[in-house]
């Protein structure tokens, strides 16, 4: 029996994927990057000679740092050493193919002249704008551009989290327009934007918000056609974000998948979706005191070769310094992924799920191109031979290295199910096979 929906004005408007142009090319991403840069990237996670254990970029919210001092922080903002184009060659080297940089984290400093706020990058010691150089830069190394925009806003007096009195709804009301106004002066000032990433918007306050939720996405794709926006804007009539009450994603992609990736192909329900990671255990901004476990290029590669396996894209952040340079651990970081990327990105980009059953070697891709089927090997068992098992009425014809075109033995098991044996057996890093299908048999 079809389950009960409930009636809903701003739910869902559209079910399943968008199939456009501008989605298409989001969907055949698979390897972004994030950059965290704000007044906390001065910090570092310190203050008074402490360090504050959360993620660096909520360093504000530490009962050691009095808000005036961290409000201040602007005065001594000055990434001196910043340039876009080498923030740009650093992304384009590592493979990634689209970026997302953020113009407002929850402290509200805005990295772009907003005419709406005081509180803004012009202000600063450094002076200029540092989105649309940023914006220019990565449109021209041919990387499409995200921007990320907290709504939540720690230095708006009208930012609420809740809204209990009549006086909160008229304050509420009014950041309602104010970020309305931002968010039109940041698709105005960077037309080359393709799309916003919103946060910040758990809050109750927000979640109440669901109908003006709804026209906000209404009116920013109006003016700027084509725009994504992921899962984390809207609010439904009743609260639900990501999904509706009826269980419809509410955006382009699921926005929901931070420093997690779905098991299998089911927890994705089929929608699309990006995983977000930090190298670090936690924390986006720079902190001078990396917390926990550092993610090595291959944990990485892993990651990203599982997303792209059940139809996700893989988002890596890093977090500059106060300067405006990168720490050596993530250029060398970026250095790493970008060299793998570079023998092996046609199992990455327009590529996807395959619905054979999954092996303990690593990874099936599909290309959306030509159909070709990769295989990113990250275990190699101890006989050296990679079984697969083909869905019904396909065969494997060939199996080669993507690396070097070097053909590889297949043999024949029960049914299609083949072992494709390896000359090497003891890999030092995740290596890509190339196979050719044919149909029956
Ligand atoms: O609180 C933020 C956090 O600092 C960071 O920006 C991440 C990135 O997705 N978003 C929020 C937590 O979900």
């Amino acid at each position: 029996a079809a389950q009960k929906q409930v009636p809903l004005q701003h739910g869902a408007h559209r079910i399943g994927k968008r199939t456009d142009a501008d989605m298409n090319r989001w969907r055949d991403y698979g390897l972004g990057e994030f950059i965290h840069m704000g007044l906390y990237s001065i910090l570092g996670g310190d203050y008074n000679s402490m360090h504050y254990d959360g993620a660096a970029e909520w360093i504000r919210s530490w009962n050691k740092l009095p808000h005036e001092v961290y409000d201040n922080l602007y005065k001594k903002f000055d990434p001196k050493n910043f340039d876009p184009e080498v923030w740009a060659r650093m992304a384009k080297n590592m493979g990634v193919r689209y970026v997302t940089i953020t113009t407002k984290h929850h402290d509200g400093f805005c990295l772009w002249p907003s005419k709406y706020t005081d509180f803004n990058i012009t202000k600063t010691p450094y002076k200029k704008d540092m989105i649309g150089p940023l914006v220019k830069a990565f449109d021209q190394a041919g990387i499409d551009v995200y921007l990320y925009f907290s709504v939540m806003d720690w230095h708006q007096a009208d930012w609420r989290y809740d809204l209990k009195t009549v006086a909160d709804s008229v304050a509420f009301n009014r950041f309602k327009t104010f970020t309305k106004n931002q968010l039109t002066e940041l698709l105005t000032l960077y037309p080359q934007t393709k799309g916003l990433w919103f946060d910040g918007t758990w809050d109750n306050s927000w979640k109440k918000s669901g109908a003006f939720s709804d026209s906000l996405d209404q009116y920013l794709k109006k003016i700027h056609p084509g725009l994504i926006i992921g899962s984390r804007l809207r609010a439904d009539d009743y609260g639900n974000r990501h999904f509706d009450a009826n269980g419809h994603l509410m955006g382009d992609y699921e926005q929901g998948w931070e420093r997690k990736i779905p098991s299998d192909y089911t927890a994705t329900r089929g929608n699309d979706w990006d995983c977000i990671m930090t190298i670090p255990q936690n924390g986006w901004g720079y902190s001078k005191t990396w917390m926990g476990h550092w993610k090595t290029p291959y944990e990485l590669i892993e990651m990203l070769a599982k997303c792209v396996s059940l139809d996700g894209n893989f988002v890596v952040n890093f977090g500059p310094k106060g300067d405006g340079t990168f720490r050596k651990k993530e250029l060398q970081t970026a250095d790493s992924i970008g060299a793998w990327m570079k023998v092996n990105h046609e199992a990455i980009y327009n590529a996807g799920y395959l619905n054979w059953t999954k092996q303990d070697w690593g990874y099936y891709t599909r290309s959306r191109k030509d159909g070709k089927i990769y295989m990113i090997v990250f275990n190699v068992p101890i006989n050296g031979a990679l079984k697969v098992s083909p869905a019904k009425k396909e065969h494997i014809k060939k199996a080669y290295l993507l690396q070097d075109n070097k053909t590889l033995h297949v043999e024949a098991l029960d049914g299609n199910d083949v072992f494709i044996q390896l000359e090497q057996k003891n890999q030092q890093e995740p290596f890509v096979i190339v196979l050719e299908t044919g149909q029956g048999g």
